[in-house]
């Protein structure tokens, strides 16, 4: 849940990128940092990695200026998506108020995907948040493999997989060239903000 601090006239809301290990979270960050460095006032923290995996969170902190009068801060956080740091997944998606699910498009990683999302789902409905109620934005990310030769899911097996029911927006993306990377979060961004809305008014 968002931090609203009426004296101060500030808003502070916490945004969770979360999916399968390897599938571009960490480097969806890196690129936004990299690209807001002058938006950007502090370092992205990256909390413990082992090699490149993450094994407790990444955090890059955004300030985007007022909305009604309020500053607007925003966190993005990403989990570790390897199946075994559950626990640890779950700290972190709490209190969220909105989600970017960055799936992998790699074919072997189809299942992960799924299994991932039902995670997701599973560990919201712990803090007793429905999936559906929660500001959400897919990213089919890696798209930019196709050019390498490499097999990916398509994009309507993708949109059936992961948003049949869900029908979030969603992205094709690649975190490591950056096509689609700001737009993701600009999206989730304003969809945050629009939810959180009728608490500011
Ligand atoms: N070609 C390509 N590689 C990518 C893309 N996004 C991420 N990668 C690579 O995939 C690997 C894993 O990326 P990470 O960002 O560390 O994945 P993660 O989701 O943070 O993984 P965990 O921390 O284990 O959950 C790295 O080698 C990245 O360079 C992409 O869009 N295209
Ligand atoms: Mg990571």
């Amino acid at each position: 849940m968002a931090i609203i601090n009426m004296r101060k006239k500030e808003v502070q809301a916490k945004i969770i990128y979360y999916g399968p290990g390897r599938g571009g979270k960490t480097t969806n960050l890196e690129y936004l940092y990299k690209k807001l460095r002058d938006r950007i006032k502090t370092e992205m923290v990256t909390i413990k990695t082992h090699g490149d995996r993450t094994l407790f969170f990444d955090f890059l902190p955004i300030e985007i200026g007022k909305i009604k009068g309020y500053d607007i801060r925003i966190q993005l956080y990403t989990v570790p998506g390897q199946v075994k740091y559950d626990a640890t997944r779950k700290l972190v998606l709490r209190g969220a108020d909105g989600i970017v699910f960055v799936a992998d498009s790699l074919e072997v990683r189809r299942k992960e995907n799924i299994l991932s999302l039902n995670n997701l789902s599973d560990n919201l409905a712990a803090y007793k948040v429905s999936i559906f109620d929660m500001p959400l934005v897919m990213q089919y990310n890696k798209r930019d493999l196709l050019e390498e030769g490499l097999p990916l899911i398509p994009i309507e097996t993708l949109e059936k997989d992961l948003n049949a029911k869900l029908k979030a927006p969603s992205f094709e993306a690649s975190a490591l060239k950056g096509p689609n990377v700001v737009q993701t979060m600009k999206k989730i961004i304003v969809m945050t903000i629009d939810s959180l809305q009728r608490e500011l008014t």
